[in-house]
């Protein structure tokens, strides 16, 4: 069956599995209202199909013996004033497991097929409802799981990336016309833009996406959150600063080293960003113990795989060998935040050891056992995430595959431009301007595969 099958009648669950006050079926296409009305017995005697758009009706839904099942409030929704564009029926019932799923089988029994994980999406997408950035934002949307995140979401779902995207298209367009003109005309005195013009053009134009190109980490971030993971040796109080950051007591402390032995992985939220905060086993280089291996094992794991490491540091000693070793191990490219912990207690440290050894890493103090210096440390995380760009004002890509469009397109054009220069035949830079057109026409999907949709609307759940 073809992908495009739009001809049929779509259902899923619209609301998590489970027990909840109350679940929402969805139900789109051209044969929303006969299967709703099959299954459905509205106290007030009037069909569904001459129901108006927008309503909401009390009733029963039966199984096929006219067995009720339960009580529930269809939204009625007439094409194309609905999410999908086509004519969509929305049934609230009692939730749980039970009660959905023999709902659904009534609904699937009438007509309607079991809907792909963001097939309505893709329905308003086919329908023109949205474009294919809007579509992405849907998901963010669902999935934000900080402040920045939502807005960033929030801003692509209104269209601003997909204006962005638009009037780069029909900047590019502009230049191709102007191009094919030519072409086809040369003899004619028509319009075509001066040497000079097209020089500015190409200028601006690779300003622009670059500049867009230039967000991408910041964007990726916002929408994915990062993981930030704290490092050091054993007892000078990961934990400790682990439980202070996340505000409750999730770790296990104590004073006797190797406290923690396996890695520890909590969601908190600073600064409007998601961040996934990892507490780790002390590393020590001289252990004999086979169990402490392997918890340094994974440290190192998370080391690598980490965005930001908090390097922590025992304030009440002097640096010791073991903590250069370990800030040795720490891949220097990476973002570091050295933290001297333990600061209420008489330091013993010699600070500038600690920069010798961290270069030019920022380092800041702090009490877990006070709460000192913790806000600060929370604001120094999200400076280095962020790298002091913190506003989400603006166009955001948050995507590989607008950043990887955006690339080529760049790419094509930077060659035009090239080709222009050299005064190669305008059939050559035309081919490249049509590249770059088709790319951003391909970000909004204006063109698209199948394959593209497919990636694109996988990472959907049921129902949405
Ligand atoms: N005075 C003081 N003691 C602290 C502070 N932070 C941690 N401690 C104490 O230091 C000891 C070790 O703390 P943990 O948080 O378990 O240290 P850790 O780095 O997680 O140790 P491992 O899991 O063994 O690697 C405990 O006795 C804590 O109470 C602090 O800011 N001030
Ligand atoms: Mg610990």
């Amino acid at each position: 069956m073809s992908k495009y099958n739009i001809d049929d009648t779509i259902a899923a669950l619209a609301t998590p599995v489970g027990e909840a006050s109350i679940s929402v079926i969805r139900v789109s296409g051209p044969e929303a209202f006969q299967i709703t009305e099959a299954i459905f017995v509205s106290k007030a005697p009037s069909k569904i199909s001459e129901l108006e758009s927008h309503t909401v009706h009390l009733g029963e839904v039966r199984d096929q013996n006219g067995r009720g099942i339960d009580q529930v409030l269809v939204t009625v929704f007439r094409a194309p004033n609905s999410y999908t564009g086509e004519d969509v029926v929305e049934i609230s019932c009692h939730g749980g497991y039970a009660i959905t799923r023999r709902i659904l089988e009534c609904v699937y029994r009438a007509g309607a097929r079991n809907a792909e994980p963001g097939e309505f999406t893709k329905r308003a997408f086919l329908s023109g409802k949205l474009d294919l950035t809007q579509a992405e934002a849907v998901v963010d949307l669902i999935r934000s799981k900080s402040e920045q995140s939502l807005q960033v979401a929030l801003n692509q779902l209104g269209g601003e990336l997909s204006r962005k995207f638009r009037a780069l298209r029909e900047e590019l367009m502009k230049m191709y016309a102007h191009m094919e003109g030519y072409l086809d005309f040369p003899e004619d005195d028509i319009e075509v833009y001066t040497d000079e013009e097209f020089r500015g053009r190409f200028i601006r134009l690779k300003a622009e996406l670059g500049q867009l190109l230039a967000g991408f980490r910041r964007g990726a971030l916002l929408r994915e959150g990062a993981a930030a993971v704290l490092v050091g040796r054993p007892n000078v109080g990961k934990s400790s600063l682990f439980n202070a950051l996340l505000a409750r007591e999730r770790a296990l402390v104590s004073e006797f080293p190797g406290t923690t032995r396996d890695h520890l992985e909590e969601a908190i939220e600073v600064g409007g960003i998601y961040i996934r905060l990892i507490d780790t086993a002390g590393l020590s280089h001289d252990s004999g113990n086979p169990l402490d291996r392997i918890g340094m094992e994974r440290t190192r794991e998370n080391i690598g795989s980490a965005e930001l490491i908090l390097f922590v540091v025992d304030g009440s000693e002097a640096l010791t060998d073991e903590d250069r070793k370990i800030f040795a191990e720490i891949p220097q490219e990476k973002r570091i935040l050295v933290v001297i912990n333990k600061t209420d207690l008489p330091s013993r440290l010699d600070v500038s050891k600690l920069k010798e050894l961290s270069r030019r890493k920022a380092v800041l103090r702090a009490s877990s056992r006070t709460g000192d210096g913790i806000r600060q440390l929370e604001a120094e995380m999200v400076d280095s995430l962020l790298e002091g760009r913190v506003s989400v004002e603006g166009e955001q890509i948050t995507r590989l595959r607008h950043k990887t469009a955006l690339e080529t397109a760049l790419a094509a054009i930077t060659q035009a431009e090239a080709a222009f220069y050299r005064k190669e035949s305008l059939e050559i830079v035309i081919l490249d301007i049509k590249t770059a057109v088709d790319q951003l026409r391909e970000l909004i999907g204006e063109i698209y595969s199948e394959d593209l949709l497919d990636v694109v609307f996988s990472e959907f759940c049921i129902g949405k």
